[in-house]
C-alpha cells in the first residue's frame, strides 16, 4: 500500500507538534507504523491522504457509534452553522440536550456540559471532593479518566501503551491524595476504606474498563462498590466516556442496574465535536457554581454546534434498534476474530461486551491490568500492522478497544475476518505462541 503522502505529511507534522500529533496513542509508535493522515470519512471507512481506504474499528476512539458523516449529525450542525458558531450565552439546545441526558441516564437527575471527557473527570472529582469536604479519591489500575492531574495514576490508555506509570509535571503533592487499586479487586478496596474510608471523598472507576483493552466488571464488583461508598459516606463516579450511550441508552448504569452518584460523559454526547458532560443528583450537583461554591467553567461549554451534534446523536440512538444489531455484529466478528487465531494456532483472548471488544494476545483470561500486561504487544503490533496492509484500521495499541458501529455492515465483518485469518498466519509464522 503507498502511504507516501502521509509520510511526507508525518516529517512536517514532526517539525511543528510533539510527535508529530495532538494525541499520542494515535502516532502509532507502540504499533511501529507512522500514523495515517486522513482526508475524509464515510459510513466505517476511513480515507487516508494517498487514498487507501480502511475499514474503521476506532470511530474516533468511540464517538462515532453511527458511522462516520452521518447524515442526521451532519444536517444538524450545518443547521445551527448558519446561524453562528458560540456566543457564550445561554441557548434552547442546552435545554434540550440536559433534558435528553436526564431522560436517558438513569442515575443523572441534573447536567454540567465541558469539553472533553478528560473535564468531566476532573470537574466531577472536585465536586465529590468539595461535596464530601475530603481529600482522598480511590481509582484502578489501568483505568483512565483523562489527564488531570490527580488522575494520572497508573492509568490505561497511552500511559499504559507507553509505560508511563506516571508522569512527570504532576506533583506528589497532588497525587498522594489518590489511591490506585487492582480492578475488579473488591476485597482490596474494602480493605483500603477500612483504613482511611473516612478520608475518602470518591471511587472513581471505569464501570467497564476500556482503556486497557476492554475488561468487564466481575459479578458483584460494581454493587460491592456502591455498597461500599455508602457505608463510608463516598461518591461512587462512574466514568462512562466511553460506555455512555454506548453499552445501551443508559450505559453501562442501566446495563449493570447500580446507580452512581455522579457520572461522566463524552465521546457520543459530542457526535464527533468536542464535548464532555457530568451529572448526578440535584443535591449533589447543586453546589456547582453558580449555585454552590465548587468552581467549573468554559467558554465553549454547551457550544451549539457541539450541542447540535450530539443531540442528533442521542435522538437517533434514542429510538432503538441500533444497540441490538451492533452487539449482535460485535458477537460475529468476535467469534469470527477467534476462530482466525484458532486456526492460525495464535494465543488471542478476546473480551467483548455490547459493541465494544478486543483481542489480547495472551491465553488469558484478562480480568485486570496485571493480566491485560501478559499480552505479546509485539505480536498486537504485528497484527496491527498485517490489517492495515489488508484495509482494516485497528487500534493502534494493545491497550484501546475495538468499537463496533451501525455502519459495520456483514460483509464489513466478513472482510475483516478474512484479514485476520491472513494476518494471524503471519503472526503465528513470526511470533512464538506464548503457553
Ligand atoms: N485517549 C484516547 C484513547 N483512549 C485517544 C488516544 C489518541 O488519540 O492518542
Amino acid at each position: 500500500m503507498n502511504r507516501s503522502i502521509s509520510k511526507r505529511l508525518y516529517e512536517e507534522a514532526r517539525t511543528l507538534m510533539p510527535g508529530g500529533v495532538n494525541s499520542p496513542v494515535r502516532s502509532g509508535r507502540a504499533v511501529g507504523v507512522e500514523p495515517l493522515f486522513i482526508q475524509k470519512a464515510g459510513g466505517c471507512r476511513i480515507t487516508d491522504e494517498d487514498g487507501n481506504v480502511y475499514i474503521d474499528y476506532v470511530g474516533s476512539w468511540g464517538p462515532l457509534i453511527l458511522g462516520h458523516s452521518n447524515p442526521e449529525v451532519v444536517a444538524a450542525v450545518a443547521a445551527v452553522l448558519e446561524r453562528g458558531t458560540s456566543y457564550g450565552i445561554p441557548t434552547r439546545i442546552e435545554i434540550e440536550m440536559a433534558r435528553k441526558v436526564v431522560e436517558m441516564v438513569p442515575s443523572i437527575e441534573m447536567v454540567r456540559m465541558v469539553n472533553s471527557g478528560t473535564e468531566a473527570a476532573m470537574s466531577a472529582v472536585r465536586l465529590a471532593r468539595g461535596y464530601t469536604g475530603r481529600k482522598k479519591i480511590i481509582k484502578f489500575d489501568g483505568c483512565y479518566h483523562g489527564h488531570a492531574d490527580s488522575l494520572l495514576v497508573k492509568s490505561g490508555s497511552g500511559l499504559v501503551t507507553f509505560g508511563i506509570p506516571g508522569t512527570p509535571g504532576v506533583p506528589d503533592e497532588i497525587v498522594k491524595h489518590t489511591l490506585s487499586l487492582p480492578y475488579n479487586d473488591l476485597e482490596s478496596v474494602r480493605r483500603a476504606m477500612k483504613e482511611v474510608g473516612d478520608e475518602v471523598a470518591a471511587i472513581i472507576v471505569e464501570p467497564v474498563a476500556a482503556n486497557m483493552g476492554v475488561v468487564a466488571p466481575a459479578p458483584g464488583y460494581l454493587e460491592g462498590l456502591r455498597q461500599t461508598c455508602t457505608e463510608y459516606g463516598a461518591l461512587l463516579i462512574f466514568d462512562e466516556v466511553i460506555t455512555g450511550f454506548r453499552l445501551g441508552p443508559g450505559g453501562a448504569q442501566e446495563y449493570f442496574g447500580i446507580t452512581p452518584d455522579l457520572t461522566c460523559l463524552g465521546k457520543i454526547i459530542g457526535g464527533g465535536l468536542p464535548v464532555g458532560a457530568y451529572g448526578g443528583k440535584k443535591e449533589i450537583m447543586e453546589h456547582v457554581a453558580p449555585v454552590g461554591n465548587v468552581y467549573q467553567a468554559g467558554t465553549l461549554s454547551g457550544n451549539p454546534l457541539a450541542m447540535a451534534a450530539g443531540l442528533a446523536m442521542l435522538n437517533a440512538l434514542g429510538r432503538g434498534g441500533i444497540y441490538e444489531q451492533i452487539e449482535k455484529n460485535n458477537a460475529y466478528l468476535c467469534e469470527g476474530l477467534r476462530m482466525a487465531a484458532v486456526s492460525a494456532g495464535v494465543s488471542v483472548t478476546l473480551n467483548r461486551i455490547g459493541s465494544l471488544g478486543c483481542g489480547f494476545f495472551t491465553p488469558g483470561p484478562v480480568t485486570d491490568l496485571e493480566s491485560a500486561a501478559k499480552s505479546d504487544t509485539k505480536a498486537y503490533a504485528l497484527f496491527f500492522r498485517e490489517m492495515l496492509d489488508r484495509g482494516v484500521y485497528f487500534a493502534p495499541s494493545q491497550f484501546e478497544a475495538f468499537f463496533v458501529g451501525a455502519a459495520h455492515q456483514r460483509e464489513d465483518l466478513d472482510l475483516t475476518i478474512q484479514a485476520a485469518h491472513e494476518a494471524l498466519r503471519v503472526v503465528g509464522q513470526k511470533c512464538s505462541p506464548q503457553s
